[in-house]
């Protein structure tokens, strides 16, 4: 995959850090619900529902809230806002580690970071369901209870809802397009599905947090910041579709399910631009079927027409028109705070 700018901004938040960080939250989310009642074994389930959603992970949106809010105000925190943004962080990855339960019971996915997914483990099944609704709700815990009297609170809140709201969006969308058949997907819908699902809540969120937080939330610069996060979410989205057909589950820790869940993705979009009639006949009838012989099909026309190839150059020119897109940014905040980001989701090797 293309290299990407560097940065000289120091990474300063390591995962071990961020996880530290979670675990205090964790500890403030307990609190409540003891002081509502909540008996021990239930609490500890949410407790196991936190700890698999976020351990074994590289934590990327957590520790880009903290490290862009450092940035952005020349590294120069109180313990009190550094405490806060911290906090701030793991909001992100609660909602992360709750629209990854979702997103992998709707993809029929099997493992995640290495791991069985939360659904499929022994007595969790659908109640994973709800599990994901509590780690939702308890964002909204851990603002009322740390920022309600803070200027940004109101800013935050409606944040996290709309973040909250365009992933769910684009998770409605992108299981819609898996009915839809191959021929009827497009890359305006691709665009529009991984700017929802993906880059409003991976890219935008934690660097909008930052911003709003410390009051440097205007709107002209949160208009570029998201412009250019849906750069950056498209080829972060198409990189993830990329694995899903060739990576490693050791690596990914994931194994691919988007070739039988028919999935709208970047593999499928891209070969049905560059295969024959026959071969579309072939990925038309193979697509989307669950069963071993039809994935080898798919993945067969794949490699004929070596999609790694088209990927490769695909992406070198993304990185371009995104990096360019980054130099030319007007504000020097958004810049900064991309940089950051990039730092961590396209070459980070912690
Ligand atoms: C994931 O898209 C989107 C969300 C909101 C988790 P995906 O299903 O391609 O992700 P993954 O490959 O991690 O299952
Ligand atoms: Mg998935
Ligand atoms: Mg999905
Ligand atoms: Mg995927």
């Amino acid at each position: 995959m293309a290299a990407l700018p560097t940065t000289t901004l120091p990474i300063a938040t390591s995962t071990q850090t961020m996880q530290a960080t979670i675990t205090h939250v964790r500890r403030l989310i307990f609190d409540h619900f003891e002081a509502i009642g909540l008996e021990p074994e239930a609490i500890q389930r949410i407790a196991d529902c936190i700890d698999i959603g976020t351990e074994g992970g590289n934590l990327l949106r957590g520790r880009t809230v903290i490290d862009t809010a450092r940035v952005i105000r020349g590294h120069d925190l109180s313990p009190a806002e550094a405490e806060d943004v911290g906090k701030l962080g793991c909001l992100v990855e609660l909602m992360n580690a709750a629209f990854v339960i979702w997103d992998d019971i709707m993809d029929g996915s099997t493992t995640r970071r290495g791991k069985p997914c939360w659904y499929r483990r022994e007595s969790v099944g659908m109640r994973a369901v709800n599990d994901g609704c509590v780690l939702k709700a308890s964002i909204y815990l851990i603002l009322k209870s740390g920022f309600r009297n803070h200027p940004a609170y109101l800013n935050l809140v409606e944040l996290f809802e709309d973040a909250c709201l365009h992933t769910e969006l684009g998770q409605h969308c992108d299981a819609v397009a898996a009915t839809k058949s191959l021929e009827k997907l497009n890359w305006k819908q691709y665009e529009f599905i991984t700017a929802k699902k993906t880059a409003y809540y991976s890219m935008y969120l934690p660097l909008a947090i930052p911003m709003l937080y410390l009051g440097l939330g205007t709107p002209e610069r949160l208009k570029e910041l998201y412009d250019i996060s849906m750069k950056v979410g498209f080829i972060f989205q198409a990189r993830d579709d990329f694995l899903d057909v060739y990576g490693d589950p050791k690596v990914t820790g994931k194994i691919g399910t988007d070739i039988q869940d028919h999935k709208c993705a970047w593999p499928v979009l891209t070969a049905m631009s560059l295969c024959d009639d026959k071969q579309k006949l072939i990925l038309m009838e193979n697509y989307g079927k669950d069963n071993p012989a039809s994935v080898s099909k798919v993945k067969a026309i794949f490699d004929e027409i070596n999609l790694p190839k088209a990927f490769k150059e695909w992406d070198a020119g993304r990185v371009a028109e995104m990096t360019l897109m980054i130099e030319n940014a007007t504000d020097s905040v958004v810049k900064d705070s991309m940089m950051c980001l990039l730092s961590k989701y396209f070459k980070d090797p912690r």
